[in-house]
């Protein structure tokens, strides 16, 4: 099964970096959805626990270029 996991994500300054950071999630095998938002600088993430971590979604994130952090 998958589990929804929110992410605070940082250093997000416009609405470019929202779409850079999405397709970058989205591009994660065992990523199924991802929404981030500019505003609130959190981030939606649907994942299989099997297939990728929370700590490997927050690395992907900070490979970026981006500050990224686990909420639950
Ligand atoms: Mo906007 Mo974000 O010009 O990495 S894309 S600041």
């Amino acid at each position: 099964g998958t589990l929804v996991g929110q992410f605070t994500i940082g250093g997000m300054t416009c609405a470019a970096c929202v779409n850079s950071v999405e397709g970058i999630l989205r591009k994660l095998n065992g990523v199924s959805r991802a929404v981030v938002s500019l505003p609130t600088s959190l981030g939606e993430v649907e994942y299989d626990p099997l297939i990728i971590s929370k700590e490997e979604i927050v690395n992907a994130i900070e490979d970026a270029g981006f500050d990224a952090s686990f909420v639950q």
